[in-house]
């Protein structure tokens, strides 16, 4: 799991609060991005095809309690081709979400290059990432720890929130919670680049 976002109270009171946040979600060809933006669309688990652009959709999420955010989910095709398009996608987002099919063991690596890539590149810095270890209803998917290892998600920049969520668009477990996990880390941020601006006056 991740290490960054213990600290901080879900949705308490001190932090401000965001009706609205934009995210995107990325990751290898086949890991199941376009799945997962239906399964929290429509509640169900839709047959998909390959993404050539992107596919986009309003989600409402409840955060903490009663309350509900409004999320603007951009889904990117992951083929290798349509991977260089994953910048203009992501610029000025507000939360990452990295998908891994987490049963494809042998493609690990090749989605370790592309996580750390996207999130070093310099307009996203220190945007929070969720990293959704997919497809946990398969027999051989890996678990979460192992997951996290083979990401080296360790090797993130100290100033990217991160944390790392097992999931399956196909019965839905971890999805919501993972989500909620993001809004927490968006709320985060949004509350530290205030407090070093407001030091910086
Ligand atoms: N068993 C299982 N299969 C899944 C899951 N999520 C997606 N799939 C399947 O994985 C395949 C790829 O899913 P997509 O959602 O199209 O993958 P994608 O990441 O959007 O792929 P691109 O659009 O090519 O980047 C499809 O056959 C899905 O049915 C899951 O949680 N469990
Ligand atoms: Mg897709």
């Amino acid at each position: 799991m991740g290490n960054r976002v213990s600290d901080m109270s879900p949705t308490g009171s001190f932090l401000p609060s965001f009706q609205r946040v934009h995210v995107v979600v990325i990751g290898l060809d086949s890991a199941g991005k376009t799945s997962l933006l239906y399964r929290l669309k429509l509640k169900e688990f839709v047959e998909t095809i390959p993404t050539k652009g992107f596919n986009t959709e309003k989600v409402k999420v409840a955060v903490g309690g009663s309350r509900t955010v409004t999320f603007q989910v951009w889904d990117v095709g992951g083929q290798e081709k349509l991977r260089p398009l994953w910048k203009s996608y992501t610029r000025r987002t507000d939360g990452l979400v990295f998908v891994v099919d987490a049963s494809e063991t042998e493609r690990m690596e090749e989605a370790k290059v592309e996580l750390h890539k996207i999130s070093r590149s310099s307009e996203n810095q220190g945007v929070p990432v969720l990293i959704l270890a997919n497809k946990q209803d398969l027999d051989a998917a890996l678990p979460v720890g192992q997951v996290e290892k083979l990401l080296a998600v360790h090797e993130l920049s100290a100033c990217t929130l991160h944390h790392v969520h097992s999931c399956s668009a196909v019965d839905g477990q971890g999805v919501q919670q993972g989500l909620e996990k993001l809004y927490d880390m968006i709320l985060k941020r949004k509350k530290l680049v205030k407090h070093s601006r407001s030091r910086r006056r």
